[in-house]
């Protein structure tokens, strides 16, 4: 009890204390001048807190790992030793990378040394692509920030704490899993821990482009609106923005509010999943330019109807985990956002489902590149404490660093709020809280949920869970199949719904062990697998609101939920490919389905 008190007590401190930077994120880190801190970092397994805490459970000051002290004098006592330290990659997971810490959860310091020609005219902020799920930042011994939430990033001003010369970073991280959390200590992947993705340290001149936001206008596809938004105040600022194949070249003079707000009339090619156009644009200030790649389109529903660019699309999508193909862990990297998304592909899809946390950057920008639809949500998964308030910041603080980072993500077209959260009034409350502050922070775009709680009837299924009235579009997990009914009683099942919206099917499937062939009726061989998605199909053929789905998943991940020995030795095998990427039989049915709409 102490323990969740204290941290309980911690984490109000950091939401406030954060709350400056939180959604006032530093848009597109890479393309600012930065030091990269990624590599091996030293590291420390300290599953007591022997780090952080004395013998009497008080915060350290002086004597903390984070001070990264040094023996001076043979007759030192200091029990600790980053120089002497095994390290560890980052960005990266701990689990995948020392077989002791496979199944850890608890505190691991990181620390790496960096040199710094440190300039008076800049500002240093030190950036993290996500860390899991704690993380308490050291520079030169003294504490910088905390931040919570594994799976957004945050950063810190460094600008005091950095020195010309030699400089040290320790990061505490801590995925210990607790009830108050997001997502809770309840879910089914894997909590890799870690400094997950890139670190860098930005060296930013003092006044800079902090944020900006560039898209097509909503009711009209030949205007090009956005806001730049500035770091710091300078009332004779003098921006201009560029987007040279559009010939458009347009200065914005600020004057008392860091943020000044445009609308150019141009023509641009509409980005769509058939021709994904993205336009490069220059943002100049002073002598420095940021530059990105933006793709122009619109997004709406009209009744049942999802449009893009005004026309109604289907969505034929796959959801994914955040895993590597390409090697054990969470996938960080370019080439893992490649090979994951062209997977996606070559199954037919023009939409995925990030589940079930915003995935790093390169998938959405891989995304933007290769023309598919994005839908992307926060850990608000199954049962988190819905009734406090504590929690409810810490989920919109992660809704606001997801929005703050993806914001110019032409792929990305659906927030989604939460996943199988059972009725509740709090739970009503707290997700249409969360609703609206998305559609504060970002009005172009759809929000969405994946509920799990349709009624039975006698005339079928019902989507009947007052949240639908919530959302834009409905998402509706379903596992008829699998965790209830024999297959082939689910072609037959009708649904109906309440509501004049556009409904996905955000998750259907069942597992099976790659190469494991049997008769239909055996459990977790390829060829139940595949009559769960044959007879699935044929369902969801019946759905009259149906505009997309993205049966669960596209590759089999590890989960702690899933010990049976020999056939999912902690990994969840409904996926359409197993771990290795071999396709299983069911991957072929989809394929040929999405073929053939
Ligand atoms: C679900 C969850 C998903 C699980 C899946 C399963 O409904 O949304 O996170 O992994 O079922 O395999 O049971």
């Amino acid at each position: 009890m102490l323990s969740i008190l204290t941290r309980g007590l911690t984490f109000a401190a950091i939401i406030f204390c954060s709350s400056s930077y939180a959604g006032n994120l530093i848009q597109n880190s890479d393309a600012h001048a930065h030091i990269d801190l990624d590599g091996p970092w030293h590291y420390i397994v300290d599953p007591y807190e022997n780090g952080f805490y004395n013998h009497r459970y008080q915060e350290h000051t002086r004597d903390g790992y984070f001070k990264n002290a040094q023996v001076k004098h043979p007759s030192d006592l200091i029990e600790y030793d980053f120089a002497s330290a095994a390290t560890l990659n980052v960005p990266g997971d701990w689990n995948t990378q020392q077989d002791e810490l496979f199944f850890y959860e608890g505190t691991v310091w990181y620390q790496r040394d960096f040199s710094l020609d440190k300039s008076r005219n800049e500002r240093y902020i030190l950036h993290f692509g996500a860390a899991n799920y704690e993380a308490v930042v050291y520079v030169n011994g003294e504490k910088v920030g905390t931040h919570i939430g594994g799976f957004t990033p945050f950063e810190f001003d460094v600008t005091g704490a950095v020195k010309d010369g030699d400089n040290f970073v320790i990061v505490k991280v801590d995925n210990r899993r607790e009830r108050e959390q997001v997502p809770t200590v309840n879910t089914d992947w894997w909590n890799y821990g870690g400094l997950t993705r890139s670190v860098k340290l930005l060296t930013l001149p003092k006044q800079y482009i902090s944020d900006y936001t560039i898209h097509l206008a909503d009711d009209d596809n030949r205007t090009i609106t956005g806001w730049i938004e500035l770091g710091t105040g300078d009332k004779n600022a003098k921006v201009t923005l560029e987007i040279p194949a559009l010939d458009i070249k347009h200065t914005l003079k600020f004057s008392d509010e860091p943020r000044q707000s445009f609308s150019i009339k141009a023509k641009p090619n509409l980005w769509s999943t058939a021709e994904p156009t993205l336009y490069e644009v220059n943002i100049r200030y002073n002598d420095r330019t940021i530059s990105d790649r933006i793709g122009f389109r619109q997004i709406a529903v009209k009744d049942e109807d999802i449009l893009l660019n005004g026309e109604p699309i289907f969505l034929k999508g796959i959801s994914i985990h955040e895993e590597s193909a390409l090697h054990p862990g969470r996938a960080w990297s370019k080439e893992d956002a490649r090979q994951l998304l062209t997977m996606a592909k070559d199954l037919g899809v023009n939409f995925v489902r990030l589940a079930h946390y915003p995935h790093n950057e390169h998938m959405v920008r891989m995304a933007d590149e290769m023309g598919l639809l994005v839908w992307s949500e926060i850990p608000v998964y199954w049962t988190v404490l819905f009734e406090r308030d504590d929690v409810y910041a810490n989920a919109e603080n992660q809704l606001t660093e997801m929005i703050s980072r993806d914001k110019n993500r032409a792929s990305v077209i659906l927030w989604s709020m939460a996943n199988e959260t059972p009725k509740s009034e709090a739970r009503l409350g707290f997700i249409t809280k969360l609703a609206n502050k998305a559609r504060e922070l970002d009005d172009t775009r759809l929000i969405t949920a994946a509920l799990d709680t349709s009624s039975e009837t006698d005339k079928g299924k019902h989507i009947d869970d007052p949240l639908s009235e919530v959302v834009d579009v409905i998402g509706i997990n379903n596992y008829c199949g699998w965790y209830g009914k024999k297959p082939a009683e689910c072609a037959g099942i009708k649904w109906h719904s309440d509501y004049n919206k556009p409904v996905i099917m955000s998750e259907f499937g069942g597992g099976a062990l790659a190469g494991y062939h049997a008769d239909a009726e055996q459990r977790w061989s390829e060829e139940y697998q595949a009559d769960v998605y044959r007879h699935n199909l044929t369902m969801i053929d019946n759905m009259s609101f149906l505009r997309g789905m993205t049966p669960w998943i596209l590759k089999d991940f590890r989960s702690p939920r899933r010990p049976l020995t020999n056939i999912q030795d902690f990994w969840n095998r409904k996926g359409l490919v197993s771990d290795k990427g071999v396709k299983k039989q069911a991957w072929y049915i989809l394929n040929e389905y999405y073929q053939q709409h």
